[in-house]
């Protein structure tokens, strides 16, 4: 299946629900119809009303011909999920931390990066910096087995940041290509966790230079725009340059990735359709409105 196909099937429940919405209206496009069908996917009021009001001025001035109001929210889709931050910074090793919220997908979205990684003939390391729960790390080297990827920790209630310092030192001993850096999403209090990000985060500056690379939020599609507002937190703690949103099967609240964008300004890099090693799809903003919107036309 091409990457159009998957995103498709991960998007069925979002687009079954934005052609519902307009069914039930009879196809009468109008700014509130748009609107309103757009908040029923979650894609959250700011974007909800600047893609209505966008729409209403495009009509007015004739850019909307009739029967074209599909083309119209698909290019404006992809203009507003397009979002240029330069593109990721590299380096040897390569190094990823993720973060996010408990239950989100950290650890599953790690171990899938890894196994990206693999497929392009990269070494890959995993590194359990989630060293609160003795389950996190056991569910990490489970992934590890399953990938064949190392995983590096020093077992539960171990310093995350002596953890990161230590795996760091051994990537570089080793060469290895890529390290993706899998960590805590709750601690007895989120004061707590965000210190220890920030802590983890400039540990692995000292160990690498520029490290980390790219900081991912993972952030799942259920908990559509009431993860935005720890969103927010964790991009101001430890500097988010990229977003994963997971679990977009199954929900149709997959508008939530216009939210992100339009709330967050971070760009989306990664989306999550399912719990196997291939349904982590990197992200493309024109294929994404097309499996969105499709059904639109
Ligand atoms: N359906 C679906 N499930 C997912 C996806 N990503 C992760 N999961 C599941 O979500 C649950 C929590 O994932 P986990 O990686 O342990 O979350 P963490 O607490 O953030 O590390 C697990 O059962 C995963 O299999 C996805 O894209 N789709
Ligand atoms: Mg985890």
């Amino acid at each position: 299946m091409d990457l159009l196909q998957r995103l498709r099937s991960g998007l069925k429940a979002t687009r079954s629900l934005l052609g519902e919405k307009f069914t039930a209206v009879g196809w009468t496009v109008t700014p509130e119809t748009l609107e309103e069908a757009l908040l029923a996917s979650d894609v959250g009021i700011e974007a909800a009303e600047t893609v209505a009001r966008d729409f209403d001025v495009a009509r007015r001035r004739g850019q909307v011909t009739p029967g074209g109001e599909q083309a119209w929210l698909l290019a404006r889709v992809q203009a507003m999920l397009t979002i240029d931050d330069g593109g990721v910074r590299r380096g040897k090793p390569h190094v990823t931390l993720v973060v996010g919220v408990n239950g989100t997908g950290k650890t599953t979205t790690a171990a899938k990066l890894a196994g990206k990684a693999r497929e392009g003939g990269r070494s890959a390391m995993l590194v359990a910096a989630d060293t609160f729960r003795a389950a996190a790390i056991e569910q990490l080297q489970a992934w590890g087995q399953r990938m064949s990827v190392p995983v590096l920790t020093r077992g539960p209630g171990a310093d995350p940041g002596a953890v990161v310092f230590d795996s760091l030192q051994a990537a570089l001993a080793r060469g290895t290509d890529d390290v993706i850096i899998d960590t805590a999403g709750r601690l007895h209090t989120r004061h707590n966790l965000m210190a220890e990000l920030e802590k983890v985060r400039k540990v692995c500056g000292r160990a690498v230079p520029d490290a980390p690379h790219e900081v991912l939020l993972v952030l799942d599609a259920p908990t559509g725009t009431n993860g935005l507002v720890q969103a927010r937190e964790f991009r101001a703690h430890v500097g988010v340059t990229g977003v994963v949103l997971t679990k977009l099967d199954g929900t149709a609240k997959g508008g939530v990735v216009l939210a992100v964008a339009r709330e967050l300004g971070v760009p989306v890099r990664w989306v999550g359709v399912g719990e196997a090693p291939e349904d982590l799809l990197p992200f493309d903003p024109g294929l994404f409105a097309t499996a969105l919107l499709e059904e639109l036309r």
